[in-house]
């Protein structure tokens, strides 16, 4: 194992950890200290596979020359400058790079610092929306449960992950609901790809909460249309189609979170392309730079834009805003990230190493511990058996004992998660694979 950093003079108490069980990691730190294309380098020198692309944000490998050179011309010529009331060229250029990829008239961008800002962003454009439309009372806002919608109390209220709401409930957003998640071991296990059983849940939302609160008081509905911090929810055949036709039916905007599926994770530039279904706003972060510099946004249908910037009486349009939307830096690496995804067509190389991924994953099942796998793109989802009376505690040692094996693994309770760079080998995923397999063979 790694020395402990106490040897090497490190100090740990004063980070406190996001997301982090801050005490056990202290007494057993897992350090990285440095990354080169699909590898980390612990404290300790070893190798360790990075099997979820950094946290699903680094698609085109760590230390890419060509965004670090981006980064430091971009810093030579203007280092900051402030967004609000004056501009910058690189943040007009990432943007209007950033359309180029989205579904055909989601051509408006706003630019956030993270994937929570942008769901929280597209949650306030959608409020703004309606009103500048003259239907103030369309302030309801659905989610889903299950739902990863990141931390901040638009997000987490709209969100449906309990373990993340549990601590606030008592301040969540009131104008809130959900529709039920889409998953069902019964009649999905073991799906490859989007499974047949379950379009039927789109309906709720026309049969329960249309019903419940009139669609003339929702403003928008948000999914996130893989799920991927729950452990890569596959959307039912047909369920995006149906909740896009509810929307457009009682005029509701449809919001995708794409944090995730977004820049090439599903096999294209975003969910909505891969599955032709298009929403009327997309959030995006993580890979939108490949995880080079925060950054996140939102891409809207022009008409939403429109709607509240050229009906507005004369001044500031949509008071929103960051001191670091569309950093100088931020911006400069998502233009250099486009051009090498452009340049090195990485999704469709992510698309052409699916079938042998997939293939991959689904040879664990009849594994020890394995009771599900799922997968979608470059992303799979296999759920262990929780340990009774100690759900997650399995899932946690997976994490320990993959990085002893020399590998990052994520895990989601007790669902292990893999989804590797674009840029990886067969011979990458193979040995995530292998080592996943050494995990459950040694697994208490
Ligand atoms: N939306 C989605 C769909 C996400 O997955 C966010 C919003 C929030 O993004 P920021 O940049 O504010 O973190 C996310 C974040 C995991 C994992 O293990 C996933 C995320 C964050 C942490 C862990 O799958 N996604």
């Amino acid at each position: 194992m790694d020395k402990h950093p106490a040897d090497t003079g490190l100090d740990l108490r004063h980070h406190w950890m996001p997301f982090t069980a801050n005490r056990s990691f202290k007494e057993a730190p897992r350090l990285l200290v440095g990354a080169k294309g699909v590898f980390y380098r612990s404290a300790g020198g070893r190798e360790i596979i990075d099997s979820l692309s950094g946290l699903w944000c680094v698609p085109a490998g760590h230390g890419r020359q060509e965004i670090k050179q981006a980064i430091v011309r971009q810093f030579d010529e203007l280092d900051f400058a402030p967004p609000f009331q004056m501009g910058h060229p690189v943040a007009f250029e990432a943007a209007s790079r950033i359309a180029s990829l989205m579904p055909t008239g989601l051509n408006r961008v706003f630019f956030t610092n993270s994937g929570s800002e942008a769901a929280d962003t597209a949650l306030k454009i959608a409020l703004a929306y309606h009103r500048a439309r003259g239907e103030p009372q369309r302030t309801l806002l659905v989610g889903r449960a299950r739902g990863y919608l990141g931390v901040i109390f638009g997000g987490m209220s709209v969100g449906g992950m309990p373990a993340n709401r549990k601590a606030f409930a008592a301040n969540l957003l009131a104008r809130v609901d959900h529709l039920p998640h889409t998953y069902s071991r019964e009649h999905q296990a073991y799906s490859r790809g989007q499974p047949d059983w379950g379009a039927h849940l789109a309906d709720h939302l026309e049969t329960h909460i249309i019903a419940l609160h009139d669609a003339s008081n929702i403003a928008a509905v948000i999914v996130e249309p893989v799920g991927g911090s729950a452990g890569v929810l596959v959307p039912p055949k047909g369920y995006l189609e149906r909740l896009r036709d509810i929307c457009t039916r009682h005029a509701i905007l449809l919001i995708f979170d794409e944090v995730i599926t977004g820049f090439g994770r599903v096999g294209a530039a975003t969910a909505a392309e891969r599955f032709g279904v298009t929403p009327d706003a997309i959030t995006f972060a993580k890979g939108v730079n490949n995880g080079m510099v925060p950054m996140g946004g939102v891409a809207v249908r022009q008409e939403v834009h429109d709607a509240i910037v050229n009906d507005s009486p004369p001044g500031i349009e949509l008071f929103h805003g960051y001191t670091y939307s569309g950093h100088p830096l931020a911006a400069a690496a998502a233009c250099a990230a486009i051009d090498l995804y452009e340049k090195e067509a990485l999704f469709v190389r992510g698309r052409a190493l699916e079938g042998h991924f997939q293939d991959l994953a689904h040879a664990l099942k009849g594994e020890r511990l394995v009771q599900d796998i799922r997968s979608f793109g470059l992303a799979a989802g296999i759920d262990l058996e929780p340990r009774p009376g100690a759900p997650g505690a399995r899932g946690f040692e997976a994490t320990v004992r993959a990085f002893e094996l020399g590998m990052w693994l994520r895990t989601s309770g007790d669902t292990l998660v893999i989804a590797p760079p674009l840029v990886a080998e067969r011979a990458h995923v193979e040995r995530m694979f292998e080592t996943v397999r050494q995990v459950l063979k040694t697994l208490p």
